[in-house]
């Protein structure tokens, strides 16, 4: 493997009733990009809980990244959402790939209850917004599967010097969305150079930026 410092990068298995997931199909696309001195290693894991974890694991073992980023998809969500906080809960709405349904059940028993981002999540919404992309914080990940791995990603990263971890939130595809009415949705090309920015920035900025994106609701 090259002497760059690596990224971690993930994305998910398509799970409900979808064939394909976002995710995926843009974190594939980045793959083994060198982006400010690091390395891309894109990593597909499975939307199952226990499953994801071993993967996850085996994954940070293999690859010892400085910077991980967790993709997922999130239906219904009309930008690509930059996750604030992972919080130490499984409740699952729906069974995962593999048929299990934890109901609050923790993550990492005795771990905190939540972790925030470590990566400067402002300054990647900046960047997203200058560049005319649909962005936005949100200070939820769910208690699924996207959830768990990004809290799995900062218990991880929380363990290796340096390291530093986050998690993106992603619209379906034009070609999911179109199945329903009133679903919004991204082009992957528009995914792809977004996630391709907020690397960039997470790779080159340790202090994050004032910049206000609170929400009342
Ligand atoms: N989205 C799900 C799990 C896998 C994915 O892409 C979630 O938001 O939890």
């Amino acid at each position: 493997m090259s002497k760059h410092p690596r990224i971690l990068l993930t994305g998910f298995t398509p799970f409900g009733d979808e064939t394909i997931n976002p995710s995926w199909e843009a974190v594939r696309q980045l793959h083994d990009r060198e982006i400010a001195g690091h390395r891309v290693v894109a990593r597909l894991l499975p939307t199952v809980f226990e499953a994801s974890q071993r993967e996850l694991e085996q994954a940070v073992q293999g690859i010892q990244p400085s910077l991980l980023l967790g993709v997922g998809q999130a239906g219904g969500r009309s930008r690509l959402s930059i996750e604030r906080v992972a919080i130490n809960v499984q409740d699952a709405r729906l069974p995962d790939n593999e048929g299990a349904q934890p109901i609050d059940e923790p993550v990492v028993a005795d771990g905190p209850a939540a972790y925030f981002s470590t990566l400067p999540i402002k300054a990647m919404l900046g960047a997203l917004q200058a560049h005319d992309l649909p962005a936005e914080i949100s200070n939820t990940a769910g208690t699924y599967v996207c959830n768990h791995v990004a809290y799995l990603m900062l218990h991880l990263a929380a363990r290796r010097p340096g390291a530093r971890a986050g998690f993106i939130h992603i619209p379906y595809l034009p070609a999911q969305a179109a199945r329903f009415p009133n679903t919004p949705s991204m082009a992957a090309e528009d995914v792809v150079r977004g996630l391709a920015l907020a690397l960039e920035v997470a790779a080159t900025h340790r202090e994050d930026h004032r910049l206000g994106a609170g929400t009342l609701d």
